[in-house]
């Protein structure tokens, strides 16, 4: 079979609730992938930033192959030896009480949502079913019908109400607009560190910190949704590092197993995590022995190869060479560590095409929204292959 035959075989089963680039990949490994006419790329994506480690990273690759040969679920209902010590490994880096595993990043966001609620009732004294979330305008952070409820993207909205009530949005980046929206029944803010299918939003320096002082003047809880910003991608291990901000819920994801499985997690302290009371909140996969392993290896690969130094180091470069480019087309190159954004003028007719003919280069990358090039490699990239690359982005944005 040929690409076409694989685009046709999609396009008969599949649902069409995506339009990707037609290229049809079969092999992966560190920063290269090769479509299943041979042809290698860049991945300048990681799958949203759920490969930061690098495509069939050895050491997770062999976790999984150990761990799946052994025990790959078990269900909650009974224990494993590999969630302790995923759970223990996760809380000593990341500096909180505790986790709870679950598998997509919008699962551990709903987490999210629900143990923020129920601290709002158990422990803050909202009255029940009163409680407000603050969210930003510009958010993404999952698909379910409650996240999709505040979203501000009509499309993702249009067709699945009634919504979840009990969202309040306002202006990403504006600590004053969100001291001035808190109630009462305000019980946390929502935000990401920084926005990614926003545009590759960064706010500007002092806007966490400033957040995260009104949360403690008005004992409202703040939520950092890192599953995309999060575990070395902007440089840090979180990006709320960049600010010195801890925040008292985190949610994780996509990296978190080095994109060999859907694992994720919500962390907190003990003051919030323990509103969870046995049989409140759970999933079949959540915590399965091999989700487990793989995490653990993921997470021991991204510290110990210095991939999160890595990230600054590399990011800084990448950064640096792309606000030199003199491209007309080009309107704000954006971003921390190795998440950046490249917004184009909208006359330069949208950065799909752009995307479209890095492609034909060899450089796989996604737009977001209409105007901006998202260029996320895998963490573990080095500056000959960045060079690599910014040769082909320097030729894609020097077209008409
Ligand atoms: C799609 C976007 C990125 C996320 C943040 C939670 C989640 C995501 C900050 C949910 C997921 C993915 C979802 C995927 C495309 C991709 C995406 F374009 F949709 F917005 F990365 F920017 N928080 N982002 O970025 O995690 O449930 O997917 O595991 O839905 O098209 P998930």
């Amino acid at each position: 079979m040929n690409a076409q035959d694989y685009i046709a075989l999609e396009a008969k089963f599949g649902a069409k609730n995506y339009k990707p680039l037609d290229v049809v990949l079969e092999r992966g490994e560190g920063i290269w992938v090769w479509d299943v006419e041979g042809r290698r790329y860049l991945d300048f994506l990681s799958a949203y930033s759920a490969v930061n480690q690098g495509h069939a990273h050895p050491v997770i690759l062999k976790a999984m192959i150990d761990q799946a040969s052994r025990l790959p679920l078990t269900s909650r209902a009974f224990r494993n030896n590999q969630y302790p010590l995923m759970a223990q490994e996760l809380c000593e880096l990341t500096g909180y009480d505790k986790m709870l595993p679950m598998n997509s990043g919008a699962e551990a966001v709903e987490t999210a949502i629900k143990a923020a609620r129920k601290w709002g009732y158990k422990v803050k004294g909202v009255a029940e079913g009163a409680a407000e979330i603050i969210v930003c305008d510009g958010n993404f952070s999952g698909r379910t019908t409650t996240i999709i409820s505040f979203s501000p993207e009509p499309q993702y909205k249009d067709g699945f109400g009634p919504f979840t009530p009990g969202f309040v949005t306002v202006p990403f980046g504006d600590a004053e607009a969100f001291g001035a929206a808190i109630t009462p029944n305000t019980v946390a803010f929502l935000v990401e560190p920084i926005q990614g299918e926003g545009g590759v939003i960064v706010p500007e320096l002092g806007y966490l910190k400033r957040v995260r002082e009104l949360c403690d003047q008005h004992n409202v809880l703040l939520i950092a949704d890192e599953v995309q910003s999060g575990l070395g991608r902007t440089g840090k291990l979180f990006a709320a590092q960049h600010e010195g901000v801890r925040a008292d819920i985190v949610t994780i994801g996509k990296a978190l197993s080095g994109g060999f499985y859907p694992v994720s997690a919500m962390l907190a302290d003990e003051a919030v995590m323990g509103v969870f009371k046995p049989g409140d909140h759970g999933s079949t996969f959540g915590g399965n022995p091999l989700a487990a392993a793989v995490a653990r290896a993921a997470l021991k690969v991204l510290v110990e190869e210095n991939m999160i130094e890595n990230a600054q180091e590399q990011g800084e470069y990448l950064m640096g060479r792309l606000r030199r480019i003199e491209s007309p087309h080009v309107k704000e190159v954006r971003g921390r560590g190795l998440l950046i954004g490249v917004e184009l003028h909208a006359e330069a007719g949208g950065a799909r095409r752009f995307c479209e003919a890095l492609k034909e280069e060899g450089l796989l990358c996604k737009e977001t929204h209409d105007n901006v090039i998202r260029f996320a490699p895998p963490l573990t990239i080095q500056k000959p292959d960045i060079d690599w690359a910014l040769e082909r982005v320097e030729k894609v944005l020097m077209m008409p």
